[in-house]
């Protein structure tokens, strides 16, 4: 493995082959045989081992060292390759009858054929790559583009865990070419959706749009947090030898010997009868599966066959995919509504005439955006083809324009929001369409139904249906309108009681005790969900200080980046949010972790950075002690006060510099509290 190298030790050498060899071998059995031998710490421990002796003798890396996998920084784009042989795709068959009609077409061709074996495997809805093994080393992995030449995403299949870098064999063939399919498992696709949909980005359509989007990042760092899977399914074996397979079944083992992942539910079937009874039977059990599957693909199991019936213009003979009922559905689009979400996104949904779609009644369903929108050409009274799959919420996947009724009229993104009639506005490069008036009740609402959620404030008995009505009567206009309800307010509303109302009041107050990070994730900052509220709030221990902190301070954060860092400074920038700000902290929201309550210069211990503010007049200390103690200290005075403030001492006669200190929310220190904050800082 290790390449000789003189000057290593032979004692490191072999150790790092050690490490590689074990970390290999529990990696196979826990990508590709779903059964774990190591914990993972042990794994851990031995991966970070193999890094660091790697990073100490960089000359000992070789391109197969489990450590090459986690991706490399982004490539511009990428190559088109020759496929060395071409990658066909399968014949189609949408039923029984269609599948026997392929049998006939086929022995029709080798009449000679007498009972054949079949296998049938699951046909994982992926996308197809081929992978090129040389001496046994991977060193291609290309996707299927259109048949002839795809692109070279090498980088980005090494980050695939259940594809070997090399394949395990003593004594492989010059050249090994695999194929099979990448695919992303459901939970994964659920996943990376929902965190799209919480940055605002177009969530992907479906599992397969995903994992090819995937494959086609240019950032390969990226496609290693995906999570990306593959299953084998073609080998070509370049020299033919004593080891190479004779039949797919003896391939599809093989693969799994040389280190692939095969799909376990392969079978090898005797007649067209066990061929039915594979498809029955995997066309309810597919639901149990952690990936996606549009049917089985029958093949003959004999490569002399293969041979002897090669292929046409497009497909193998000697395959076919015989293909399960699509959960999609063509229904009428009786109108297109636009909901605008507490970020104030502008979602198109389709109004649809009701129809049955995999087992539940759907009538309305998503449009994602202005782009698909002007994308689909979408008209009133449309026949649309609207598609359920998975947990996905249904979605217009497909319009067909021949059937649209003559004189439709064409479905526009409004330029107004439809619930308050601010102007609408769209970003060039962004998918999204926005309303950015704070005030519009349907953004208000939604931040209040954010704010109240259990991992926010956690109010509850706030839900949709209050909030509406707060909102709708005026009683509510901002998260800190809450904070002044009181049961009276509450009595005039419909269907309210006093007890109700005395209970709304009371989760309300509540609320109060709710921690800092939890307060930070409810003010809903775009790309500040749980897990970066805390990681924020951890380092800025207080409004104030992250407040006033810049995009490059903050972006400084572990994890947090260029974008997440924007955001937020841009928020807290704008003068409504300030006030909003200074309003929670009047009703007495936890704004600060409670060991940082103090001035944090306590917490860091110096006053290293801090910007202080003088005004009025101190009791003992004349000005320029004051700020000659403050600067020996590592503070900086200045002398107007702004959000870059940290501290305002203030004396007799402070006037408008304590206002708008307060105002801020900056902490107003006395004489006493800054001599004190200077002998412990
Ligand atoms: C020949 C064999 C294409 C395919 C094939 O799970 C060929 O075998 C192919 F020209 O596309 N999606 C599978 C799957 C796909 C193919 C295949 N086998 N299991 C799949």
């Amino acid at each position: 493995m290790g390449q000789n190298t003189s000057g290593a030790e032979p004692s490191l050498e072999l150790r790092v082959q050690t490490l590689r060899s074990q970390l290999q071998a529990a990696s196979y059995a826990y990508y590709v045989l779903d059964n774990p031998t190591l914990p993972d710490q042990v794994y851990d421990r031995l991966y970070r081992e193999l890094q660091e002796l790697e990073a100490a003798h960089p000359h000992l890396i070789t391109p197969d060292s489990p450590t090459q996998r986690v991706g490399e920084k982004p490539a511009t784009q990428f190559t088109s390759v020759r496929h060395n042989i071409p990658l066909y795709s399968l014949e189609n068959a949408f039923d029984l009858a269609e599948f026997r009609a392929w049998e006939e077409r086929w022995r029709r061709q080798a009449p000679e054929a007498e009972a054949v074996d079949y296998v049938t495997e699951l046909k994982i809805d992926g996308s197809a790559l081929a992978l090129t093994y040389e001496n046994g080393l991977l060193v291609r992995g290309v996707t299927r583009g259109d048949g002839v030449s795809g692109e070279d995403i090498t980088q980005n299949v090494k980050t695939i865990r259940s594809i070997p870098l090399r394949l395990q064999t003593d004594a492989p063939p010059a050249v090994v070419e695999v194929r099979g399919e990448a695919f992303l498992p459901l939970n994964v696709f659920a996943q990376i959706n929902q965190e799209r949909e919480a940055r605002e980005e177009a969530p992907f359509a479906n599992p397969r749009n995903a994992a090819a989007g995937t494959l086609r990042q240019l950032d390969s760092r990226i496609v290693a947090r995906r999570q990306l899977d593959f299953f084998a399914y073609t080998l070509h074996w370049s020299t033919a030898s004593p080891a190479s397979p004779l039949t797919q079944w003896q391939a599809l083992e093989l693969l799994q010997t040389l280190g692939f992942r095969v799909n376990p539910n392969r079978q090898l079937c005797q007649s067209a009868a066990d061929v039915q009874q594979y498809y029955e039977s995997w066309s309810t059990q597919r639901e149990g599966l952690r990936y996606l599957t549009d049917g089985v693909v029958v093949k003959l199991n004999d490569f002399a066959l293969q041979r002897q019936l090669g292929f046409t213009q497009k497909f193998p003979r000697w395959a076919v995919a015989l293909k399960y009922a699509a959960e999609e559905v063509p229904t009428v689009l009786e109108q297109v509504s636009f909901q605008v979400g507490r970020t104030g996104a502008v979602t198109p949904v389709a109004e649809l005439r009701p129809v049955q779609l995999a087992g539940t009644t759907v009538a309305r369903a998503t449009l994602h955006n202005a782009d698909r929108m002007a994308e689909f050409d979408i008209h009133q009274g449309d026949t649309v083809i609207v598609r359920k799959a998975g947990e996905i919420i249904p979605e217009v996947v497909r319009v067909l324009a021949e059937l649209r009724p003559p004189g439709a009229t064409l479905v526009a993104m409004p330029s107004h929001c439809p619930e308050c009639g601010a102007a609408l506005v769209k970003p060039e490069d962004e998918a999204v369409t926005r309303c950015i008036n704070s005030s519009c009740p349907a953004i208000v609402q939604g931040a209040i139904i954010h704010w109240a959620r259990r991992d926010a404030l956690d109010i509850e008995g706030l839900g949709e249906k209050w909030v509406k009505q707060f909102v709708e009567q005026g009683l509510v206009h901002s998260v800190a309108d809450l904070y002044e309800l009181t049961v009276d307010k509450l009595l005039p509303l419909e269907r309210m009681g006093e007890q109700l109302a005395t209970k709304l009041v009371g989760a309300i107050a509540a609320s109060k005790t709710r921690p800092w990070p939890s307060v930070l994730y409810g003010l809903g900052i775009r790309h500040v969900g749980t897990v970066n509220a805390k990681t924020l709030a951890q380092h800025f221990p207080t409004v104030a200080a992250l407040a006033t902190a810049t995009a490059e301070d903050i972006e400084t954060v572990h994890t947090i980046g260029p974008e997440i860092a924007q955001s937020v400074a841009q928020w807290f920038h704008l003068p409504a949010n300030q006030t909003l700000i200074e309003r929670l902290k009047q009703a007495g929201l936890q704004l600060a972790t409670p060991d940082a309550e103090q001035p944090a210069a306590l917490v860091d211990g110096s006053f290293a950075g801090k910007t202080f503010v003088l005004t009025g007049t101190l009791p003992t200390l004349t000005r320029s002690e004051a700020a000659e103690k403050i600067e020996a200290a590592g503070g900086k005075v200045t002398s107007s006060v702004s959000k870059a403030t940290d501290y305002v001492v203030a004396g007799e006669k402070a006037g408008s510099k304590l206002a708008k200190a307060e105002k801020l929310g900056i902490t107003v220190l006395g004489e006493t509290e800054l001599l004190e904050l200077l002998s412990t800082g």
